[in-house]
């Protein structure tokens, strides 16, 4: 037996396994702090395991206003967001900021658009995003000690090898979190 209250959606089927389910849940956060680009923008990301996956939960304010693209341009918003191989929210070069966050986290070797790290884009609300999902992709376990990268531009899930997501607006380290 199982109840939405207590153990989740059932997905893929019932966890079967009480221990598991009743377990305090592992968690992780990610302050994000705007940088040079973008430096009114600050939020957080959370992780938390659930049932054969982890929800993810976003909420940043101070994103720069949306500009439309034209020939050669970017728009700017929706934007890109990931998870980053780097291990550092230094800036850098202001800019381009946070180069050395790295690149897109990538544990099973696939292609852009496929990426463990490769998430929704965050769309702003006058400034605002707030979004909430869910991903088999990894556990929390696998991702403590990485970045999160917000970029200026859209993700385009295509182009190689980061979804021609432009620069860097802010970034954050994701560390344990026990609440
Ligand atoms: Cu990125
Ligand atoms: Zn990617």
């Amino acid at each position: 037996m199982y109840s939405y209250s207590e153990q989740g959606f059932p997905y893929p089927y019932p966890v079967a396994d009480s221990e598991q389910v009743h377990a305090q849940p592992a968690r992780a956060i990610a302050w994000i702090q705007g940088g040079p680009l973008a430096p009114n923008l600050q939020g957080y990301v959370t992780f938390t395991e659930v049932p054969y996956g982890t929800d993810v939960l976003v909420e940043v304010t101070g994103f720069p206003p949306y500009r439309p693209g034209s020939a050669g341009r970017q728009p700017i918003g929706p934007h890109g967001f990931h998870i980053h191989d780097g291990t550092t929210c230094e800036i850098g070069d202001p800019q381009d900021p946070f180069k050395r966050a790295g690149e897109h986290w990538n544990p099973t070797n696939q292609p852009h658009g496929n990426h463990a790290s490769d998430f929704p884009v965050l769309f702003s609300n006058d400034g605002y995003a707030r979004m909430s999902f869910f991903t088999n992709r990894f556990q929390v376990r696998d991702i403590i000690g990485k970045t999160i990268i917000i970029h200026q531009n859209p993700d385009d899930y295509r182009t190689q090898p980061a979804g021609n997501s432009g620069k860097r607006l802010a970034c954050g380290i994701i560390q344990p979190w026990e609440a």
